[in-house]
């Protein structure tokens, strides 16, 4: 048995089946033999897009994606979505060839030389190389187990050239391959800790819930619905953890953002850290008031990262809600009415406001009667996996799109990190077996918009809608300086994205009016042929930076 055969035996053993990847030296015949052994490979066109799918499978299984580079530059266009997973917490391994050791240390130029190793270290959760071909089994077992315990994430493994044809007798070989058994054990919490949780909790007067793409990662969805009804207590959902309840539920007080979290008094976190997305846990955002947090994590150094945490539950999710649920028992008291009353109030009001937004049908489309669109197609279809990224495409579709089931929303995560599209949509495609809509940003889809012969090639049910409005965050800057050039901020004007699928095989629509838009996506799903739907949106549509103006310098000033 080979380095070639013991690697894809150690995948296959512990059900890793799928490898998102680009084949090149050294690397290239794994790949082939990856699919004569029954693995799935899906080839792209950059490796940064399979990192990303690696990653979105991750998130979305439970189990680490698999990303599979060459060497130097195939292995640093992967890293970018390492650092990602990690920093979004996803598990994934990212393998990638790399030259010879002895080479590589002397400097001596050996081609693509690159220290992979060190490179990778300081990016990820755990990085490990293999030299020996007995050391295969152990090397993957490690690699699982760093991705999925305690708080999950990305992890190298480095993979020399020299190990791929190595032998071993077979039976030798087989007898090397560990099967990891229970990588992400349970891992509940101190009874103490959850008893100072429901004492802090049951003191509230204006008690919220976070809830994370933690929670939602966690597939502990039975059990956290199960908790947020017993308390009564409103909730609001990070933009992935949204449909881990469906938006529509009475307690969501997803519509009144801004007044709960001012108003709370006691706040509950369930894998949700306190990073930019919730102003780190302070300032204007939280009504300039200080808050007593319960944070529940899976990672005991998250705790007081950036404000105190009076009541930290440290544990993994599924544990943690079962403990707290146990506490809370039938005849737990409802929130004070006078919260409930203005919080509904609050709501209502946001939702008529919203309601009022999208009955308006302007010509050309805004960003409001386009998502309109999409916002009744999901809540037909609310088996869909709905991709998102963009800054104003981004913004007004997590508003405006409710979602209804768990894992079924993939954004920009933790960093706002555009181009993870294309990547996300594959994973999704590929995990579910369902239909996929990307809603895409004009300039968020140009990172990853080559990926469109991915979807063809392996001819999968993604919808692409390009919210084309002429440039980044809108088509109308000018050039400061009047000279011949456009603006930095501004592309091509009634660029036609759609021909780019055409020229795949796959299906285009260009799409000026929401009745077109409604019809070319519901066919596209319908259909499950991929499609790119260019939506013509208003060019002076849309602000700068989208809703986080407050981070970008030049936009606040203006
Ligand atoms: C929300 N809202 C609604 C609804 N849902 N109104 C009516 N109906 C529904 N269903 C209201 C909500 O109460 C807010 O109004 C407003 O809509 C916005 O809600 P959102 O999007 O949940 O909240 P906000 O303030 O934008 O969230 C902050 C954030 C978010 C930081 C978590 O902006 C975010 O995830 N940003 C990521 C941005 C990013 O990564 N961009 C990529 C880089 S782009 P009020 O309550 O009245 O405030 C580079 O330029
Ligand atoms: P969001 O961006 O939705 O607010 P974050 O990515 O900031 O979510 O936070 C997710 C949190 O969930 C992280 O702190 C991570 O440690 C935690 N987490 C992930 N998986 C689990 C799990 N199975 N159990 C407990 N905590 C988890």
């Amino acid at each position: 048995m080979d380095g070639f055969h013991l690697v894809l035996e150690a995948l296959k053993l512990n059900g890793l089946d799928t490898i998102y990847g680009l084949p090149g030296i050294p690397i290239t015949d794994l790949t082939r033999l990856a699919q004569r052994a029954g693995l799935r490979v899906i080839s792209f066109r950059h490796e940064q897009h399979a990192g990303n799918a690696a990653a979105a499978a991750g998130f979305l299984t439970k189990k680490p994606g698999i990303c599979l580079t060459v060497s130097a530059p195939g292995f640093l266009n992967g890293l970018t979505a390492l650092a990602n997973a990690t920093t979004n917490c996803f598990p994934m391994i990212l393998i990638s060839g790399s030259s010879e050791r002895e080479i590589v240390d002397l400097q001596q130029g050996d081609y693509e030389e690159m220290d992979q190793l060190a490179i990778a270290k300081p990016l990820c959760k755990a990085a490990f190389r293999v030299l020996h071909a007995q050391d295969i089994g152990v090397g993957v077992a490690r690699a699982i187990r760093a991705a999925l315990s305690g708080r999950p994430g990305g992890v190298y493994l480095d993979l020399p050239a020299k190990l791929f044809p190595q032998t071993l007798d077979a039976h030798v070989g087989r007898q090397s391959l560990v099967q990891v058994v229970d990588p992400a054990p349970a891992q509940w919490p101190a009874p103490e800790s959850v008893h100072r949780a429901l004492g802090l909790l049951r003191s509230a007067r204006r008690p919220l819930i976070i809830l994370g793409k933690g929670a939602a990662y966690a597939q502990a969805d039975d059990a956290v619905r199960a908790l947020v009804e017993a308390t009564g207590i409103p909730y609001i959902p990070m933009s992935m953890a949204k449909g881990l309840l469906p938006d529509t539920h009475a307690q969501s007080a997803a519509a009144a953002r801004s007044y709960v979290l001012q108003e709370a008094d006691v706040v509950m976190l369930i894998g949700a850290r306190l990073n930019w997305l919730l102003s780190h846990g302070k300032g204007k955002t939280w009504g300039g008031a200080a808050k007593r947090f319960i944070q529940i994590d899976i990672a005991p150094t998250e705790m007081d990262s950036n404000v105190a945490i009076a009541a930290p539950v440290v544990g993994d999710i599924g544990s943690c809600v079962a403990a707290l649920l146990e506490g809370v028992g039938a005849d737990w008291p409802r929130p004070p009415a006078e919260w409930l009353g203005a919080v509904q109030e609050r709501k209502e009001r946001n939702l008529a406001k919203m309601a009022a937004t999208l009955a308006v049908n302007p010509f050309p489309m805004n960003f409001h009667s386009a998502l309109n669109v999409v916002r009744n197609v999901v809540r037909d279809r609310p088996d869909i996996t709905l991709v998102n990224e963009g800054a104003n495409t981004l913004d007004f579709t997590r508003s405006i799109v409710d979602m209804y089931q768990p894992r079924k929303r993939l954004d920009v995560g933790t960093w706002g990190i555009m181009g993870i599209g294309m990547g996300f949509a594959v994973a999704a495609a590929v995990t579910t077996g369902k239909p996929v809509l990307a809603i895409e940003g004009d300039s968020a889809f140009g990172f990853c918009g080559m990926e469109v012969e991915t979807l063809c090639r392996y001819n999968l049910p993604v919808c692409v809608v390009v919210f084309n409005n002429n440039g980044v965050y809108k088509g109308t800057d000018k050039n400061l300086g009047g000279g011949a050039d456009v603006a930095p901020t501004v592309f091509v004007k009634g660029a036609r994205y759609d021909k780019m699928m055409e020229a795949f095989g796959g299906a285009g629509v260009n799409a000026a009016t929401p009745g077109e838009l409604d019809k070319a996506i519901r066919e596209a799903i319908a259909c499950g042929r991929p499609t790119l739907i260019n939506a013509v949106i208003d060019e002076t549509a849309g602000t700068e930076s989208g809703r986080i103006t407050n981070l970008n310098p030049a936009a606040a000033k203006k």
